[in-house]
C-alpha cells in the first residue's frame, strides 16, 4: 500500500474521521445498533476519564428518530385512509367557513387541524381505543383542532349536518357544537376540556398516574389503556404544559403519550423563529427522562438521507432555524433549491434529479402517515417511560394561498371561491365548480367503502372516540352513622374545623363502603393540617412502594409509602394536585369508578392560583371536595400578606357548579359533606364542593334542632336573642371562625348595651346569592303569578332590628345578599392585604372582631334614631378602638 503524505491537517482530520466511521460501520453491520451504542458509551467514559471535556447535549441530530430501515409497514389501506382524511379536512374547513359566512365574527380555526390531520387520522384508524371493551384510552384533543374531530364524527354518522351547520351556534334549535372540547356542553361527546392552553398536558400526566393508582389499589383491572395528549408547540410555553413532565418519567408512566404538533407557529408568528422548537423540546423531554421520537421528515427525504454518507444533509438540516424553515414552506421549489440546497454544490448534486415541483412537494414527518404510524407504534411499545412524539408539520397545510405556513394563518376563518376550489382539487373532493362556492358539506353514501372502512376500524378499536359516558353505578346510599358523632359537638373541648375535617376524613377512610373510594390529596401540606396520622394509617401512594427505610420508621406515624397507599401526596404543586382531583373526580365517567377526592390545600393557593384548572374541573363535571385550609384573612395568624385568604369565598362564587361553604362548626361540616356525597355519588349531580376550614380552636357546640336544611341552604338561626322583647334589637350574621366573635358580641350587646340580638350562621353566601337571583329571575319572567320569595328574605322577614354581618372574607360577600334583606345590611369584612400578626391584632386591624360588631350594631341603631350617637362614641372608647387607624382595605 502506497502512503501519500497528507497535504495539510484538515485532510489528515478527514482521513482520520473516515477511518473511525468505517470501523463504526463495520461494527454496525456485524454487531448491530446495540453493540454500537455500547461501544460509544464505553468510548465516552474512557474519554472522560482521560480528561476529555464533552459538551452536554440532550438533543440528537435534526432527523427522524426512527430511520427508514427500522420502519414497519403500515397495515390497512393507505389510499382509503388518505381519501377519508381528505373528506375530514374538507368538512372541517367547510364548517368554519360556513359558520363565518352565516354570522360574522363567530370564529373558529382551520389551520390548526389542517396541520394536525394526519396526526389524528392515524390515531383514529390504528391506535385510539374506545371504551367499549372496558379499557379504552383517554384522549386530550388539542382544543383548536375541534373542527376536525367534529368533521370525523359527522362522517362516522355520530352527528348530523345540522350540528355542523351550528358549529359555535349552540343556542340554535336542534343544538350546535361547542367551539372547543367542553364536557359541560357536550356531555356525551367530549371527555376533557383542553382549550385553555397547558391544562390538557398537565391533566393528562396526572390522569395517566391516576390510572395506575386505580390499578395498584385494585379499583380497576390492570389494562393497556393509554393517555394521549395532543398539544401545540406554542402551547409548550405555558408553565403547566412542561411544568410536571418529570413526574411521569419518575413514575415510569409508559401509559402516557404526548403528541406535539410542531408546525413551528403559534398565533402571532413563529414559536422559535431564531431557534428550533423541536430540538429544544427534545432536550427538555430527554432531560426529564422521556422517550422522545422525532418525526420531522416525510418519506421523500429517506433516499436523500441514505445518500448522505458524509452527513452534509443532516448538518444542513440542523443549522436552519425555524423562521427560515417556515419561509421554505411558503416559497417555491426553485427558492428551496437555491437557498436550502444551494449552499454547497454537493448538496445541490443530491437533488439534481428532482424537479422544482418535486422539491416543493417533499413532505414533512407529521404529514406522512407511515412516519406517524411508526412513531405511535414505537410509543406504544416503549416500556418504562412516557413517550413524546415531536411531529413536524405545516400550519394551515393544504390551504395554499389562503394561509398555508403564513403568519396570519391561525386567525384564518374564511376562504374565497378560488381558494376553496384549489383546496377541493388538491384533496380530490367530488364537489363541482358550480357548487364549491357554497362550501357544501360532503359525506359519501352510507354504504361507500370510505364510511364502511372508518366504521370498521373504530369497531375493531373498541368504539368511537371521543365518547363520554357515565360508566359507574350510583352509590346506593351514604350511611349517616359516619357523621353522627359530629352532630353532638365536642362537649367543651376545643377543636378547629380543620381537625374536625381530618377526623371525619379518617372515619370515612375506615368505612367499609366508602373507605376504598376516598382519595385524599395534599400538596406537601399534610402536617400543616394535622393529617400525618394518615400516612401510617392508609399509606402514601407510590407505584414503587417504599425502597428505603424512612428515618421515622420507629415512630407511630412514620412516612409510609406503599404501592397500595391511598393518599396522593403530590409535593408542592397545587396545579398537579388539582389535576389529580380532576382525574379522581371524573373517574365515575372515564373509568367507571366512583372515587371521591378530598383535596386539601392552603386556601390562598387555590382559586387565586389555579382558578383556571378549577374552572376546567367544573367543565369536566368533576365530583369531589376542595378544602381550603388555613383559611380566613384574620384566622391565619402570623403568615401575612401572601398567605391570608380573604378572597377565595368570593372567587368560588363565580364557578357555576361549585357549591361553596364557610362552615364554623363540626356539625355544619358533617351535614355539608354527608349531603355532598349524597348529591354527587347517589343522585349523580354534576357539582363539586368548596369548603374553607380554619385552624382556630374553639368548642364545637351541639347541633341545634331543625337546622339541617338551613345549613345546606346557606343560613340558619344559631342562637335566638335572650330577651326578644327588648326595645333594642339586632340580627347578627357570622360565618366560619368569625361566628364565635359574633356570638361573643351578642352576649356583650345583651348584657352591657341592652341590645337583644339573634345570631345567624351564614354557611354560604354563595348559595343565598344564587337562590335570591333565581327567584328574582323567575318573578321577572312570570308577571302576575305569585312571586317567589328568596330563602334569605323568608328567614328574615319578621326579624326585628338592625342587620350586621361579619366575615373573614371581603365585604362583597355579605353585601351580595343585602338586596333581599328587609333593611340595609352593615358589612364587616377583610378587604385589603394581610399582615403577619397575632389573630387578635389582625381582627382589630381588619375591624372584624366582637368589638367592631358591637360598634357597628350601635352605629346602625343610632342611624335609626334608636340610640344616641354618644353611645357609639362611648363604646368605641370602652373597647379601645383607634378611630384614626388607617383603612385596612387600602393599606
Ligand atoms: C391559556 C391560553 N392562552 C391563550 C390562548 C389563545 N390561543 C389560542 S390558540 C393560540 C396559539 C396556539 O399555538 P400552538 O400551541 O402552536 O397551536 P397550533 O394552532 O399552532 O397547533 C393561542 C395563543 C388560549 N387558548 N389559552
Ligand atoms: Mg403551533
Amino acid at each position: 500500500m502506497r502512503h501519500i503524505a497528507p497535504k495539510d491537517a484538515a485532510e489528515l482530520d478527514a482521513i482520520e474521521t473516515r477511518e473511525w466511521l468505517d470501523s463504526l460501520d463495520y461494527v454496525l453491520q456485524s454487531g448491530g445498533p446495540a453493540k454500537v451504542a455500547r461501544l460509544l458509551r464505553e468510548l465516552t467514559v474512557h474519554a472522560r476519564q482521560n480528561g476529555v471535556k464533552l459538551p452536554f447535549t440532550a438533543s440528537t441530530p435534526y432527523i427522524n428518530t426512527i430511520s427508514a430501515d427500522e420502519q414497519a409497514l403500515m397495515p390497512g389501506s393507505p389510499d382509503l385512509e388518505r381519501r377519508i382524511k381528505s373528506l375530514v379536512r374538507w368538512n372541517a374547513a367547510a364548517m368554519v367557513v360556513r359558520a363565518n359566512k352565516a354570522e360574522e365574527g363567530i370564529g373558529g380555526h382551520i389551520s390548526t387541524f389542517a396541520s394536525a390531520a394526519t396526526l389524528y387520522e392515524v390515531g383514529f384508524n390504528h391506535f385510539f381505543r374506545g371504551h367499549e371493551n372496558g379499557d379504552g384510552d383517554v384522549i386530550f384533543f388539542q382544543g383548536h383542532a375541534a373542527p376536525g374531530i367534529y368533521a370525523r364524527a359527522y362522517l362516522e354518522g355520530r352527528i348530523d349536518e345540522t350540528h355542523l351547520e351550528n358549529f359555535r351556534r349552540e343556542l340554535k334549535p336542534g343544538g350546535g357544537l361547542s367551539s372547543y372540547p367542553h364536557p359541560w356542553l357536550m356531555p356525551d361527546f367530549w371527555e376533557y376540556p383542553t382549550v385553555s392552553m397547558g391544562l390538557g398536558p398537565i391533566m393528562a400526566i396526572y390522569q395517566a398516574r391516576f390510572m395506575r393508582y386505580l390499578e395498584d389499589r385494585g379499583l380497576k383491572p390492570v389494562s393497556n389503556s393509554k393517555v394521549w395528549a395532543f398539544l401545540g408547540d406554542g402551547e409548550t410555553d405555558e408553565p403547566e404544559a412542561l411544568g410536571a413532565i418529570t413526574l411521569p418519567a419518575r413514575e415510569k408512566l409508559d401509559n402516557l403519550i404526548f403528541v406535539i404538533n410542531c408546525n413551528l407557529q403559534r398565533l402571532d408568528g413563529p414559536v422559535r423563529g431564531n431557534g428550533q422548537i423541536i430540538q429544544e423540546l427534545e432536550a427538555t423531554f430527554r432531560g426529564a427522562g422521556w422517550n422522545v421520537i422525532k418525526a420531522i421528515w416525510g418519506r421523500e427525504w429517506d433516499p436523500l438521507l441514505a445518500k448522505d454518507r458524509d452527513g452534509l444533509l443532516v448538518k444542513r438540516m440542523g443549522e436552519i432555524v425555524d423562521g427560515q424553515y417556515q419561509k421554505y414552506a411558503v416559497e417555491s421549489g426553485a427558492y428551496v433549491r437555491e437557498h436550502f440546497w444551494g449552499v454547497d454544490p454537493r448538496l445541490l448534486d443530491m437533488v439534481k434529479h428532482l424537479s422544482d415541483d418535486q422539491l416543493k412537494k417533499m413532505t414533512l414527518g407529521g404529514h406522512d402517515p407511515i412516519k406517524v404510524y411508526n412513531a405511535y407504534k414505537a410509543a406504544l411499545e416503549h416500556k418504562g417511560a412516557p413517550t413524546v412524539v415531536l411531529a413536524r408539520t405545516i400550519k394551515g397545510y393544504g390551504l395554499g394561498e389562503a394561509g398555508e405556513g403564513k403568519n396570519i394563518t391561525h386567525q384564518q376563518k374564511k376562504m374565497n371561491e378560488e381558494e376553496l376550489r384549489a383546496f377541493r382539487t388538491r384533496f380530490g373532493i367530488p364537489i363541482s365548480d358550480a357548487e364549491v362556492g357554497n362550501t357544501p358539506f360532503y359525506r359519501p353514501a352510507e354504504d361507500s367503502i370510505e364510511i364502511k372502512y372508518m366504521r370498521d376500524r373504530r369497531m375493531a378499536l373498541g368504539g368511537y372516540v371521543p365518547t363520554r359516558k357515565v360508566r359507574s353505578e350510583p352509590l346506593a346510599s351514604v350511611s349517616s352513622e359516619l357523621f353522627e358523632e359530629f352532630y353532638k359537638g365536642t362537649e367543651g373541648r376545643k377543636a378547629s374545623t380543620t381537625m374536625v375535617f381530618v377526623r371525619l376524613l379518617s372515619k370515612m377512610l375506615r368505612d367499609k363502603d366508602l373507605g376504598r373510594l376516598v382519595v385524599p390529596i395534599v400538596p406537601d401540606e399534610a402536617r400543616t393540617f394535622g393529617m400525618e396520622a394518615l400516612f401510617r394509617a392508609v399509606g402514601i401512594y407510590s407505584h414503587a412502594g417504599q425502597v428505603y427505610e424512612p428515618v421515622d420508621m420507629d415512630t407511630l406515624l412514620y412516612y409510609k409509602e406503599a404501592s397500595d397507599g391511598q393518599i396522593l401526596e403530590e409535593g408542592i404543586t397545587e396545579a398537579g394536585s388539582m389535576s389529580s382531583f380532576i382525574a379522581a373526580g371524573t373517574a365515575y365517567a372515564a373509568h367507571g369508578v366512583n372515587t371521591i377526592p378530598f383535596f386539601i390545600y392552603y386556601s390562598m393557593f387555590g382559586f387565586q392560583r389555579i382558578g383556571d384548572l378549577i374552572w376546567a374541573a367544573g367543565d369536566a363535571r368533576t365530583r369531589g371536595f376542595l378544602l381550603g385550609g388555613t383559611a380566613g384573612r384574620t384566622t391565619l395568624a402570623g403568615e401575612g400578606l401572601q398567605h391570608q385568604d380573604g378572597n377565595s369565598q368570593l372567587f368560588a362564587m363565580a364557578y357555576p357548579n361549585c357549591l361553596t361553604y364557610d362552615p364554623a362548626f363540626a356539625y355544619e361540616i358533617a351535614v355539608i359533606i354527608q349531603d355532598g356525597i349524597r348529591r354527587m355519588y347517589v343522585e349523580q349531580e354534576s357539582i363539586f364542593y368548596y369548603l374553607t376550614v380554619m385552624n382556630e380552636q374553639y368548642a364545637m357546640p351541639e347541633m341545634p334542632k331543625g337546622v339541617h336544611d338551613g345549613i345546606l341552604r346557606g343560613l340558619y338561626k344559631f342562637r335566638a336573642a335572650g330577651k326578644p322583647d327588648a326595645p333594642l334589637r339586632a340580627q347578627l350574621f357570622g360565618s366560619g371562625a368569625i361566628l364565635p366573635e359574633v356570638i361573643k358580641a351578642q352576649e356583650v350587646l345583651e348584657s352591657k348595651y341592652n341590645v337583644a340580638a339573634d345570631v345567624w350562621s351564614v354557611t354560604s353566601y354563595s348559595e343565598l346569592y344564587r337562590e335570591g337571583h333565581a327567584c328574582e329571575r323567575w318573578n321577572m319572567l312570570h308577571p302576575g303569578e305569585t312571586p317567589r320569595v328568596p330563602y334569605v328574605t323568608e328567614c328574615l322577614k319578621d326579624a326585628p332590628g338592625v342587620l350586621i354581618a361579619a366575615s373573614d372574607y371581603v365585604k362583597a360577600l355579605p353585601d351580595s345578599i343585602d338586596r333581599w334583606l328587609p333593611r340595609p345590611l352593615t358589612s364587616l369584612g377583610t378587604d385589603g392585604f394581610g399582615r403577619s400578626e397575632s389573630r387578635a391584632s389582625l381582627r382589630d386591624f381588619f375591624e372584624v372582631d366582637y368589638r367592631y360588631v358591637i360598634v357597628a350594631t350601635l352605629a346602625a341603631l343610632a342611624r335609626d334614631g334608636k340610640v344616641e350617637w354618644s353611645a357609639v362614641a362611648q363604646a368605641i372608647k370602652t373597647h379601645n378602638i383607634n378611630t384614626e387607624k388607617s383603612n385596612p382595605a387600602i393599606s
